[in-house]
């Protein structure tokens, strides 16, 4: 019997009893040492995922990416480097939750039912994780998971998410037409860092880069990324790269950080006319900024690095700023549509798109080529060296981009080539729109599962009259708007509010959020009154 051996592996990994785990917007994820019991099963649902795609390598990443140090995460990865597929998030959320290693084993069973798996086919996992402290451990519960259903299993060691999403797409498609590189992280670096050389050598040279690493896994990353690419159209000073000192991780620096606290991370100072970028812990989300002459921070967020990229159709989330929308649909004349938070939602939106540009306001997203713009891109007859030269950088610009997932070091390779190409400062970039003033708080709750949503996110279902409540408080505001959901990675609600004044926007954000405070279950402080 394939799952004979999970009871007694199981043992070793003891479910806590009193936590319940839920598959949210990225994985599981919580405080690290209380997930070794959920990475554990987690490489034994990888192993039948694998199987049920007749044994293509399935991605296992141990990362909380932006959350704190003491958080971790694991989330599983399909075989073309996209996010798992979502009806199997039930699975995992199951095999969490199972009482004893009995229970474990029956729940792999009744999945391998459901499927009609063939458990005799060889599994393959890929797996990798970040520079937490509780990676070691968790890692060790993940490879006792593989060895109890005998995967074939590959440590790619201590990479960023995106990098890994790229492996397993590299793994699964070598020797097909859709070969998508090498699976290594030197192969990693050479396919992004000569597509970027040929689209921008012979072009003035951009000044040094700026990048807060988050002290996270970015920071090692990125530099070998330099060294790969070796040349001064890529001079970059890397800061917060402290990924040995415990207590560092995304404190006080990082791409949330910059973007939830609009200003610029410890360990930087802003020189006007200096280009400054913030990746996150592990690297999937970045941010741009810079400061004008009086010193003013200006942030370049997803949204503006969606309208800088968008030349086709467009994905954005409900945080999206208002005046970047307005500004797609008005100035750009693109469409654009919204999908839930959670880089998984966005992504298959942009893929029924020719070309789809998706990117969360917090600096995680991509741009995907569907196979009908591949085909056409193949089939393209060049009638003149222009429109040759046109094709073979359409070609590049592919090959720059990670389209298994959002990458930040991608993402800023992208973001420079447009620069150079166009002879852009940053602040030329910011002159496309100003944002409105926009507001994110976090209130914490008895019970975050009572907040169900609708509309993309953007109205309350349950707790029963809430929306009511905010939508007579946004009523009172100019270009007000505001929304609550419960977060999928961190155990919280988020209140997003936008307005057409810094005033008015923190006066709605604080309303709002203590409105949930009082009338859905706030625990600890409440919202700080906002006078
Ligand atoms: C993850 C997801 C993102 C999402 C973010 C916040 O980011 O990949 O798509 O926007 O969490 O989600 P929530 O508001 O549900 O907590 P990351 O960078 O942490 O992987």
């Amino acid at each position: 019997m394939p799952f004979t051996k999970v009871p007694e592996y199981s043992a070793k990994h003891p479910k806590p009893a009193d936590i319940t785990y839920e598959y949210g917007t990225a994985g599981f994820r919580t405080i690290g040492e209380n997930l070794e019991s959920t990475v554990f099963r987690v490489g034994l649902l990888a192993a039948l995922r694998s199987q049920s795609k007749q044994g293509q390598v399935i991605g296992v990443m141990i990362t909380a990416s932006h959350n704190h140090e003491r958080d971790n995460g694991v989330k599983l990865i399909d075989p073309l480097g996209e996010m798992l597929q979502q009806s199997w998030e039930a699975y995992c959320s199951k095999l969490a939750n199972a009482a004893s290693d009995a229970d474990v084993q029956s729940v792999l069973e009744e999945v391998a039912r459901a499927e009609k798996i063939d458990t005799s086919i060889k599994a393959k996992v890929a797996y990798a994780r970040d520079t937490r402290p509780s990676g070691p451990l968790l890692q060790g519960a993940l490879e006792d998971g593989l060895e109890a259903l005998n995967v074939e299993a590959t440590n790619y060691g201590i990479i960023s998410t995106p990098q890994l999403h790229y492996i397993v797409r590299c793994l699964n498609t070598a020797g097909t037409r859709a070969a998508y590189g090498e699976p290594t992280e030197t192969g990693y670096n050479a396919k992004y860092g000569s597509a970027y050389l040929r689209l921008v050598e012979g072009k003035e040279k951009p000044t040094t880069l700026h990048i807060d690493a988050a002290n996270g896994v970015g920071a090692p990353q990125v530099r070998k990324l330099a060294e790969s690419i070796n040349s001064p159209y890529f001079n970059i000073e890397v800061h917060n790269h402290d990924t040995e000192t415990l207590g560092k991780l995304n404190i006080d620096c990082g791409a949330d950080y910059v973007k939830s606290n609009q200003r610029q991370p410890a360990g930087v100072t802003l020189i006007p006319g200096g280009r400054y970028c913030s990746f996150d812990g592990d690297a999937d989300r970045i941010v741009f900024y810079y400061a004008d002459e009086a010193g003013r921070f200006h942030l370049l967020d997803g949204d503006k690095i969606a309208t800088l990229v968008a030349t086709s159709a467009s994905v954005q989330t409900a945080y999206a700023n208002g005046s970047s929308t307005s500004f797609i649909k008005d100035s750009l004349k693109l469409p654009t549509v919204f999908a839930k938070t959670g880089v998984k939602h966005l992504h298959h939106e942009a893929e029924k798109m020719a070309i789809g540009v998706y990117f969360e306001a917090n600096g995680h997203g991509t741009v995907l080529f569907n196979p009908s713009a591949v085909t056409a891109l193949t089939n393209a007859t060049p009638t003149s060296p222009a429109q040759a030269d046109a094709i073979e950088r359409l070609w590049a610009l592919r090959d720059l981009i990670n389209e298994s997932v959002g990458d930040a070091m991608s993402d800023m390779l992208l973001v420079e080539t447009i620069l150079i190409c166009k002879q852009w400062t940053l602040a030329d970039w910011d002159q496309a729109y100003t944002d409105l003033p926009s507001r994110l708080l976090k209130v914490v709750v008895n019970d975050r599962s009572v907040f169900q949503t609708t509309n993309a996110e953007q109205t309350l279902t349950s707790p029963a009259g809430l929306q009511d409540v905010v939508d007579s408080i946004v009523a009172k505001f100019p270009k007000g708007r505001s929304f609550v959901r419960p977060s999928g990675t961190e155990d919280a609600v988020r209140v997003y509010a936008e307005a057409a004044t810094r005033h008015d926007c923190d006066q709605l954000a604080y309303t709002v959020a203590g409105a949930v405070f009082d009338k859905a279950g706030g625990r600890g402080e409440r919202p700080a009154e906002f006078l």
